[in-house]
């Protein structure tokens, strides 16, 4: 409104006034449209205030109510990290410190893996800047910040209504000085199946732009095409290459032949000769034991010494912080943690637990002072996502995932479908026909999206109430899962051993079969057709970073698009706001960017009118405004 007044002022407008300083400082006039977008969110709160959470919410439970405290963040730069030797060496001599370092190094999971296997990935961007400077200031000895990729791509737009390249540009400022780590599932990048290899690269090149430095690449099928696509995009990029071995079976157990002690260090030789810069492990289920840990991460050792080996695990069994004490003495030099309060059943070890037990030892992991205070946070945090919290339903681990090997993210889900569907009682035949399902495919590396295809099947089974056996001699008749069939045709690569038979040839028939590597024979993407196809949609206001989101999810981007240009920025708002609305009378800010702070009281919900809407009366910046709903309820 001052702007206005100025701009119609008589004085003003025929220049009988000195208007030097605004013609010489014309960017004053880029304003964002503020009360737009504060009208939109009046608009959001009015609508979930009348039907509720615009998100789905799988509990019956509301965020807690208790705000978390922000632990006290000391002033000025925080200590330098790992990052600067990143930057100042690269990613060849940041791997040659990683492995000169003393002692035993630690990622930490808090901001994607574990609430990714806990809270259904819904953590918004919101709690982790809250947090954020408080890790740069503490935990400056991590080897890393795992904050990206995954699930939490999608998710970000899916559910949360939130851009995810804007999490990762605003964490970035927040945490300079530790190495941020996403995972890329391969040749899928962060989706389920295969983009073409154009894609895989321009993605790996804008998240190196935005901030990302360590790519942990690894492929659902442990394919050395796809995986070798993967590290090459990440390298091509400039970012530190991790390329991932994905462990299944038990090395330790001479009847588990199909994923020996030989297979794997035949696989890290073909990822060690083709670069990469860090070896992982990546245990997504759970299932390196003390003695499994032993025999693999010491061969490794063994067979690269010079190499960085960095251990991920779930703790689903309860054997996750025996397990990474058991990798860190045979030789592994980073293990992955989640804080205490995150830690635990279908996420990683306990980094409070790993920290003290190797206090004092020659894995010693450094001062990473205050854990306990950052735990605080994350207990106080999580229970603004009480509607997605895993333990409403699921109360421990349980060993028997060495059985079912079903990786942490998917053992939650599977747990929380069969709750939902009152067959919670049932969860033990899930989990067997899963079991049978992996055999029937052949044994498989299961993680996504072999993960999700296998539970495909195992749902399939339980609902037609097949059995293994029944399923393969009537293979030729029963109509399969899309992903079965595709997984079978060869779309997302070959799976260790070759697809199983006579199963793959009773399924397919003479369906079309794809040969080698799925990427290799999809056509590029034209990246200038997208972005002038989403200008004329959505306006000039597209960036590469928009570009990459509907590269790989057209039609969730569409959406979160169309959302926000009704509802406007809701990532602004505070976890209870965006997922439960104000109380009435209740007062709260609501920071746009930095020094647009809106304040907002909520007034009062009117009643049902004819066209079946309701008024919703806010005051807003002292002002009094009111937004129409529509009740759906
Ligand atoms: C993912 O692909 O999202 C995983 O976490 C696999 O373990
Ligand atoms: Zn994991």
């Amino acid at each position: 409104p001052f702007l206005q007044n100025v701009l119609s002022n008589d004085q003003f407008l025929y220049g009988t006034v000195d208007t030097q300083f605004i013609d010489e400082n014309q960017e004053l006039f880029n304003l964002k449209p503020v009360q737009n977008r504060a009208q939109k969110l009046l608009h959001y709160l009015g609508h979930v205030m009348v039907n509720g959470p615009t998100t789905p919410i799988p509990v019956k439970a509301k965020p807690s109510s208790i705000d978390p405290v922000i632990p006290p963040i000391p002033l000025g730069e925080p200590p330098v990290g790992f990052r600067e030797v990143l930057l100042r060496e690269g990613p060849e001599g940041f791997a040659k410190a990683v492995r000169a370092h003393k002692g035993l190094l630690l990622m930490d999971t808090t901001f994607r893996d574990a609430h990714q296997s806990l809270l259904a990935t819904r953590v918004r961007t919101h709690d982790l800047k809250q947090v954020a400077p408080f890790v740069a200031h503490n935990f400056s000895n991590l080897f890393s910040v795992e904050n990206w990729g995954g699930a939490t791509f999608d998710v970000a737009m899916r559910f949360l209504c939130e851009c995810p390249w804007k999490r990762l540009q605003e964490l970035r400022a927040l945490l300079p000085n530790v190495p941020f780590q996403m995972l890329l599932r391969g040749a899928n990048a962060v989706g389920y199946t295969n983009y073409p290899d154009n894609a895989v690269f321009k993605f790996c090149e804008v998240a190196k732009e935005n901030g990302m430095d360590i790519f942990r690449v690894f492929d659902s099928l442990n394919y050395l095409p796809n995986l070798m696509l993967g590290m090459e995009a990440a390298g091509a990029a400039g970012g530190v290459v991790e390329a991932s071995i994905s462990y299944t079976g038990d090395v330790s157990d001479p009847m588990r032949q199909k994923y020996s002690l030989d297979y794997y260090l035949k696989l890290a030789d073909e990822l060690v000769r083709a670069g990469t810069h860090i070896l992982n492990v990546k245990d997504m289920a759970g299932l390196l034991k003390p003695e499994s840990s032993r025999m693999l991460i010491g061969a490794l050792r063994d067979r690269f010494p010079d190499m960085p080996i960095h251990v991920h695990t779930h703790d689903t069994a309860g054997a996750g912080v025996a397990a990474m004490l058991a990798c860190a003495e045979a030789g592994a030099d980073i293990v992955d943690v989640a804080v205490d309060s995150m830690a635990g059943m279908t996420s990683q070890p306990s980094m409070g637990a790993i920290v003290a037990c190797t206090k004092g030892t020659k894995f010693n992991t450094g001062e990473l002072p205050n854990v306990y205070d950052y735990s605080e946070y994350w207990e106080v945090a999580r229970g603004l996502y009480a509607p997605f919290d895993c333990t409403a339903t699921m109360k421990s681990g349980n060993a028997d995932v060495y059985e079912n090997e079903i990786p942490g993210g998917q053992y939650t889900n599977l747990h929380f479908q069969a709750h939902s569907m009152g067959l919670g009682h049932k969860f033990k035949e899930v989990k067997k026909s899963y079991t049978e399902a992996n055999k029937l495919l052949g044994d498989l590396i299961k993680v996504t999206p072999s993960s999700k295809i296998v539970g495909d099947l195992a749902q399939f089974m339980v609902q037609n109430s097949l059995t293994r056996a029944e399923v393969e001699e009537r293979a030729d008749e029963l109509s399969f899962p899309l992903s079965v069939v595709e997984f079978l045709q060869g779309h997302i690569g070959i799976p260790h051993g070759g697809f199983p038979e006579p199963f793959r040839s009773k399924v397919l028939k003479n369906m079309p079969r794809v040969e080698g590597r799925p990427g290799a024979s999809l056509p590029a993407m034209d990246f200038q057709a997208l972005e002038k196809q989403l200008r004329e949609t959505h306006g000039d206001d597209i960036t590469p970073e928009d570009v990459m989101s509907a590269a790989m999810y057209p039609k969730v981007f569409q959406e979160f698009k169309e959302f926000t240009h009704q509802f406007g920025p809701v990532d602004c708002l505070n976890t209870r706001l965006f997922l439960d609305g104000p109380k009435i009378a209740e007062e709260f800010e609501v920071e746009l960017e930095r020094g647009k702070t809106l304040h907002i009281k909520a007034l009062a919900l009117g009643d049902l009118n004819k066209a079946g809407q309701r008024e919703v009366f806010f005051e807003l910046n002292g002002a009094l405004r009111s937004v129409l709903v529509k009740d759906t309820v």
